[in-house]
């Protein structure tokens, strides 16, 4: 293929979406599959593990993978406005794809829970954002309401098309590796996207009769309904993307785990926030703190011997660029030395052990 047009020019006879011949698209999807040798050592995985770098889309998450598909799919049947609840990436990639199309923009989001570049995103992409005093949970529970009264699409995971859309990155991992990963890991929030990935390993597997990967989960310890099973009325985590107390596609989830003689783990924000760490550090490739929980939940198995990696194959999805949430960066690891403006200061400065 010489050029890249977007997942709907690339998969789009695999999709059930509406408008397939007229896309809205930023020519998202293509993301690289990085071998992380390094990071996998550092985590004490001991296998051969890869990063599958969603925060290289166009809005810096895979949100748009889903949001090429539900904004065109609303597109062709004939909407003027979409709305979302969100906990940021969401609105940022709705945000976008509807400037592309020209449609209108709601979206809800909890207030004061959201990292800066999103909004941002959201922002500068022209959206209407509206800040509620309440989780996304009840944001979600308004959207839905709101998107039954007025003439406006619903683009979360509720609507089908976004996942039609994101289970397209399942095909890329094993177009990339030449082959099914053994395991699959990620964070899962309302888990659209578990529930994506699982669709497209299963339509691959039906169609060709490879294999299926399992599939590892993982949710932040304050905000783990599926792990602990029973919603969390206050979901508490400073990875605030997955601060998620009942997830929409719940039931899915399940069944991806499930069918995949999968796992699924509650993992603490420090055990996120060192492998937020340790991701870019060791490998430089700098994802946002929630999309390190896939990370943490995969050393987190292996250290309790829930699961053996040795000689496997891995992919971790890391959901989000890290440029999303800047203060998350400076706040845990705020390393910024001062020396006065003097070569000899600096020279000297680099003697030492840094501090
Ligand atoms: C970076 O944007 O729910 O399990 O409103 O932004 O499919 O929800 C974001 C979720 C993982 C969890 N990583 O995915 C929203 C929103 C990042 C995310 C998830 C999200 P799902």
């Amino acid at each position: 293929m010489a050029v890249w047009r977007g997942v709907i020019a690339r998969y789009g006879d695999r999709m059930a979406i509406r408008g397939t011949d007229r896309p809205v698209t930023l020519n998202e999807g293509g993301t690289p599959l990085i071998p992380a040798p390094r990071l996998a050592r550092a985590l004490g995985l001991g296998c051969e593990l890869h990063l599958k770098y969603e925060g290289l889309n166009p809005t810096g998450s895979f949100k748009d993978r889903g949001m090429t598909a539900a904004v065109t799919d609303a597109l062709a049947g004939g909407a003027r406005a979409v709305i979302c609840a969100s906990t940021g990436n969401t609105a940022a990639s709705a945000a976008a794809y509807a400037a592309r199309a020209g449609m209108e923009c709601v979206v809800l989001v909890p207030d004061g829970k959201i990292a800066m570049g999103k909004l941002a995103g959201a922002v500068a992409y022209g959206a209407r954002v509206v800040a509620i005093d309440g989780s996304f949970d009840r944001a979600l529970e308004m959207v839905r309401e709101a998107s039954d009264r007025a003439p406006v699409v619903l683009v979360n995971s509720l609507n089908e098309a976004r996942i039609e859309g994101q289970k397209t990155a399942a095909w890329e991992i094993v177009e990339a590796l030449g082959a099914v990963p053994d395991w699959l890991a990620l964070p899962v929030g309302n888990a659209g996207n578990i529930t994506a990935y699982w669709r497209g390993f299963r339509e691959h597997h039906e169609a060709t009769g490879q294999g299926l990967p399992r599939i590892l989960g993982a949710q932040a310890q304050g905000a783990a309904p599926i792990v602990f099973g029973r919603r969390v009325e206050h979901p508490e985590t400073r990875a605030t993307a997955i601060r998620i107390g009942n997830p929409a596609r719940w039931s899915q989830a399940l069944e991806a785990l499930e069918q995949s003689r999968g796992e699924i783990l509650a993992v603490t924000d420090d055990e996120i926030f060192d492998a937020y760490r340790l991701a870019a550090a060791t490998e430089g490739v700098f994802c946002e703190p929630s999309s390190a929980a896939g990370l943490a939940g995969l050393r987190k198995a292996v250290r309790l011997g829930r699961i053996d990696l040795e000689g496997r194959t891995v992919a971790a999805v890391l959901t989000g660029h890290g440029l999303k949430d800047p203060s998350s960066a400076l706040d845990c690891d705020l390393r910024i030395e001062k020396v006065p403006a003097e070569t000899e200061a600096l020279l000297d400065l680099m003697q030492g052990a840094p501090a």
